[in-house]
């Protein structure tokens, strides 16, 4: 027995229970009679809507912060609101109980809210994690982004081929928004630039765009723990000037009338469906450049409302770019201070640069973001003057510096020279920001050794290292609260407000009724998944079998190749001994792959294939099951997260900037196997070496592996077990209606092996059989999960959000 998290109190209860009724019945116009799941969604979160603005308009309202952050991010991956909301503002049992007195289920409640996934995966996951992180901290702070009209799209498996169908979430509306008619702001595209003399020399340029859409703002409250503070995520829908051309209307072309719009409204319509690649389009180059421009000016607006001058906007105002997206808010900032607000270009540069920061996300060279220079110049000719000129000044300055000998200034240009002629963004953003930040410890400093190698010599103070870090809130609290309960039970309550008392279960972890019941715990929500898989692929697995778990966006440098080629070694071990003590295991795989990348479609229809072999096959019965859970979203992950014993975290070493999941797994108790890669090497840091399973090559024995010819081959060569994996999946064993259907991915794997795959294998292999062997012995297996959740304090965004706070954006947390 655990106790419940919130206790609900009578009036509470009745108050929260008269407020949906009322938004039922006023709002949506519905009666409880004839009111369905959704409906019941959209009344709750309304009555709880207004809980979240009154705790917002209060003392919050009345005072102007000294310094304001500003976190641009093209995605915000948020789920589900109203777990945070409830839990935030403590009303879990009170909402439960209110609907309970209505004849209404919580659970079907919850579950009816649409997930809001504005994101892909890691990056888009982590806006969200840290807004919900500071509203916690009452960091005062606006997140800026689109308001998607389509979401990630939906995956489905038909004959276990990827298919994308458009998500929907708004197709009901959104009650937990604010739309905002009266902040909006017109951005401009294409068009030409004139100069007109001053005198003195001075040149005016102003920028006349041939079109403008509108930015009408949709604000999203964000409660933070306790509803202490509020803070908005402000998101951008297009529409057009004007709705339709009359006179094209009136003439008979109807289609024609409304052409503008569609154009104009195409910007917010779709979420890019791609991570870890640039996608080089003209559409989503007037998205980035749409909310960027739209959210500068909001800020700028608001600015000189509170200050007057914009001289004071680096004191007052901190701006963070999540990835390159919004990285054109370097020209934008200055074209706004200069032709808004006839700043001359000094004083922009000033402003400009000691208010932008920016944050890299990857090291993966095809996800590094250039523009070729001619799109550049037809869609936003002003900006390409001001990146000319940056440029040009930025070049001047450098060849000054060079003392003796011969530099390379084309290194550090922000054009790109050598492949037409493109503007590099992450250049352009490093140079334009007053501080710049990887995501873990290794890939910061791979950042300073590699992409900004030259950069960073010109300014070594530039780059820091702020590791990521997951609200604690969303991936214990509500995704585990059996775990939860535990926690506050052996802890005390404490732990909620302060993640770090989580410390106080290391001793609990050497006694055995403790064990049990953590153990306990984890059996609840095997469960719990195993119905789910049952009813989402019709596979039956047995909840007391190792659950082996592999979540995230299908990419190859995220080798879930290796873990497949594992899967069938073992497939292969098995039946070759079926007598032997198999620790028996599920491995579920999920994951999204983007639609134009084949091979990551090829490797979710190889997971397919091998299920159905493995699963069907009598001999092996539940030693082992293989599980692809279709159409994985935040939702998913909080059912899966909570039930997982082990974490694949294996990608090849340096690829990897950090990883999020790893965290939110590691919390929950599950054991990480990986490689030392991103924030996997800090994990260890945390739990200690002896309670992760770590393989493989690490990033220096990568680099100088990839030196040596022909190392897939010889790794082939090396393990009779690998290369009879190979050939199983070369010949057709788990494809007899097509054989040659993965001949390409294992060819690539011969004769390339970009991520290392064969190399990793042979200690892949080592240690899931150590990891076998672990799982045997409960007691200690235990111990090294309760472990894991005790000291995994550090991950916490709140971590994250403190040092950005402090050491970036030099603003005061309580
Ligand atoms: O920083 C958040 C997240 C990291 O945890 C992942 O390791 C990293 O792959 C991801 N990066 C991207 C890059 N996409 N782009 N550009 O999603 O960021």
């Amino acid at each position: 027995y655990v106790k419940p998290l919130h206790v609900a109190g009578g009036d509470a209860v009745v108050e929260l229970r008269e407020a949906i009724r009322s938004k039922l019945l006023y709002v949506l116009g519905k009666t409880p009679e004839a009111a369905r799941e959704r409906d019941w969604f959209a009344a709750t979160a309304l009555a709880l809507r207004d809980r979240i603005v009154d705790a917002c308009y209060g003392a919050q309202a009345a005072t102007v912060p000294e310094k304001r952050v500003y976190y641009l991010s093209l995605e915000f991956l948020i789920g589900r609101l109203l777990s945070d909301a409830m839990n935030n503002l403590g009303l879990v049992e009170t909402t439960k109980a209110a609907l309970r007195d209505l004849g209404v289920d919580l659970a079907g409640v919850e579950g009816a809210e649409p997930d809001a996934a504005l994101g892909n995966g890691g990056l888009g996951r982590l806006a969200a994690c840290f807004m919900e992180s500071m509203a916690s901290l009452s960091i005062p702070a606006t997140g800026y982004g689109i308001r998607y009209d389509h979401g990630l799209f939906r995956q489905s498996l038909e004959d276990g081929w990827q298919r994308e169908a458009p998500e929907t979430w708004l197709s009901e509306g959104n009650p937990w928004e604010f739309p905002r008619p009266e902040a909006t702001y017109k951005v401009g595209f294409g068009g030409h630039v004139t100069m007109t003399s001053q005198g003195d020399h001075h040149i005016r340029r102003h920028w006349h765009p041939a079109e403008t859409v509108n930015a009408v703002a949709h604000d999203v409250p964000i409660v933070g723990w306790r509803g202490k503070h509020v803070n908005v995520l402000r998101l951008w829908k297009a529409e057009a000037d004007a709705p339709v051309e009359l006179a094209r209307f009136n003439a008979g072309d109807h289609v024609g009338a409304v052409a503008g719009r569609a154009r104009a409204e195409a910007i917010s319509r779709v979420l890019y469906p791609s991570d870890s690649s640039a996608e080089g389009q003209e559409l989503r180059l007037r998205q980035e450049f749409f909310f960027t421009s739209a959210s500068l000016q909001d800020l700028v607006r608001r600015h000189v409302a509170e200050r007057g001058s914009l001289r004071s906007l680096p004191d007052h105002a901190a701006i963070q770019l999540n990835d390159t997206h919004p990285a054109i808010a370097v020209p934008e900032l200055m074209r706004i201070l200069m032709e808004d607000h006839d700043l001359p270009w000094e004083d922009a540069w000033q402003i400009t640069s000691n208010t932008l920061h920016y944050t890299n996300h990857t090291l993966l060279p095809e996800a590094l973001e250039t523009w070729p220079v001619e799109l550049m110049e037809r869609l936003l000719p002003r900006h390409m003057q001001i990146i000319y000129l940056i440029n040009w000044l930025h070049l001047e300055e450098q060849s000054k510096n060079v003392r003796g000998g011969t530099f390379d200034i084309s290194a550090v240009s922000l054009i790109d020279e050598s492949n037409g002629r493109r503007v590099r963004m992450g250049p352009l953003a490093f140079h334009g920001s007053r501080r710049v930040n990887g995501v873990s410890a290794l890939h910061s400093e791979l950042l300073k050794s590699t992409v900004f190698k030259d950069l960073h010599t010109i300014e070594p103070e530039k780059i820091l290292n702020k590791t990521n870090g997951v609200t604690f809130r969303r991936w214990l609290h509500n995704a585990n609260p059996e775990l939860t309960a535990l926690a506050v039970e052996a802890a005390g309550e404490g732990v909620l407000d302060d993640p770090t008392q989580l410390e106080k279960l290391v001793p609990f972890a050497d006694d055995p009724e403790f064990r049990q019941r953590y153990a306990a715990m984890r059996t609840i929500r095997k469960q719990r998944l195993a119905q789910v898989i049952a009813e989402r692929t019709g596979i039956t697995v047995d909840p007391s079998a190792l659950f082996d778990v592999q979540i995230k966006r299908i990419h190859e440098y995220k080798r879930q190749l290796l873990n497949l080629i594992e899967t069938v070694a073992l497939y292969q071990a098995i039946k070759k001994a079926p007598n032997e003590d198999w620790t028996p295991r599920v491995k579920i795989f999920a994951g999204k792959a983007a639609p134009s990348y084949v091979q990551a479609k090829l490797i979710i229809k190889l997971a397919g294939d091998i299920a159905k072999v493995v699963n069907a096959d009598p001999e092996i019965g539940d030693r082992l099951k293989v599980v692809f859970l279709p159409n994985y979203s935040v939702s998913l992950a909080e059912v899966i997260i909570p039930a997982a014993d082990l974490s694949e975290q294996i990608s090849t070493a340096g690829m990897e900037a950090s990883g999020t999941g790893n965290m939110k797994l590691a919390l929950n108790g599950a054991l990480t196997v990986g490689t030392l890669d991103g924030a996997n090497i800090e994990i260890k840091d945390h739990v200690g070496g002896e309670n992760i399973f770590i393989f493989g090559l690490d990033a220096e024995g990568v680099l100088a592996r990839v030196k040596e010819p022909g190392y897939a081959a010889k790794a082939i060569a090396a393990s009779p077990r690998l290369a009879a994996a190979l050939d199983a999946i070369a010949d057709g064993t788990f494809s007899p209606d097509d054989p040659a259907r993965f001949a390409s991915l294992v060819d690539e794997l011969r004769h390339g092996d970009r991520y290392l795959t064969t190399v990793d294998f042979e200690d892949y292999w080592r240690v899931q059989r150590e990891i076998d062997a672990a799982w045997k012995r409960p007691a200690q297996w235990w111990r090294t999960a309760i472990l894991n959740t005790a000291r995994m304090a550090w991950f916490s965004s709140d971590r994250s959000m403190r040092e950005y706070a402090e050491e970036i954006w030099r603003v005061k947390v309580a």
